[in-house]
């Protein structure tokens, strides 16, 4: 059954590959599924076609069969439910690794956020200059704890997972903020998720949108 995701037809980042696509993508490569991507103007986002399948307006999404889906952490945990590669086999182990996922979008990514809204949103109020320190501590909080929890490890919780692939992704959001590089295990986590052949083709295939190479999934009726 062809799986069909959307994304941004022309991501702000400009091929960065940061915007959400980006780790449903990763998580289609680490488990093998080819994927079609159907790519969204920010006009078309807030039209019935598209707010059919994401209440709010957003991407990413994903299709299959009559199954629709919106929240990557919800289709990336779909996706390693199914398939073989992001999940252990082992209960427990299981639990952490989703509980990783959790973490990565409950815990980590909010101040990530609200450090780039605090930036690129409120950099002009009068009251930004005030604020920004208390947001980058937030941050600068999170990051002291997952450095400690990750030490010397290669990842979160034995061997590579979906609570890793939901880490990076969130840690990579991070880059233009220069913050990351004041932690030097965190820096060669992200740098192995990176390295990640699946990972790479990820990257590669968001990247094509920008460099005209992307084929595109039809518009649904
Ligand atoms: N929690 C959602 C967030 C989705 C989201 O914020 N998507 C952004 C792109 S990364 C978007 O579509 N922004 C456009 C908008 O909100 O209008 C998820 O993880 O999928």
């Amino acid at each position: 059954m062809t799986i069909t995701i959307t994304a941004f037809e022309r991501s702000p980042d400009g091929g960065k590959g940061l915007a959400r696509d980006t780790r449903v993508r990763w998580a289609l490569e680490e488990v093998g599924q080819p994927y079609e991507v159907r790519l969204v103007s920010f006009r078309a986002l807030k039209q019935p076609a598209h707010l059919a399948l994401h209440p709010f307006g957003q991407v990413p999404t994903y299709e299959e069969g009559d199954l629709a889906l919106f929240e990557s952490g919800a289709i990336v945990f779909h996706l390693a439910e199914r398939h073989a590669g992001l999940l252990p086999d082992d209960a427990h182990a299981r639990a952490r690794a989703i509980m990783w996922m959790f973490a990565a979008l409950n815990t980590v990514e909010p101040p990530i956020l609200e450090l780039a809204t605090a930036r690129l949103l409120e950099g002009d109020k009068p009251w930004s200059a005030e604020r920004l320190p208390l947001v980058k501590a937030r941050v600068g909080d999170r990051l002291d704890q997952l450095s400690v929890r990750l030490g010397d490890a290669d990842w979160l919780d034995g061997a590579f997972s979906a609570g890793d692939l939901m880490m990076v992704s969130v840690l990579l959001r991070l880059r233009p903020s220069g913050i990351l590089n004041e932690y030097r295990n965190l820096v060669a986590y992200v740098a192995r998720g990176e390295a990640r052949p699946a990972y790479k083709r990820a990257f590669d295939a968001q990247l094509a949108v920008y460099t005209g190479e992307q084929s595109t999934a039809p518009r649904p009726e």
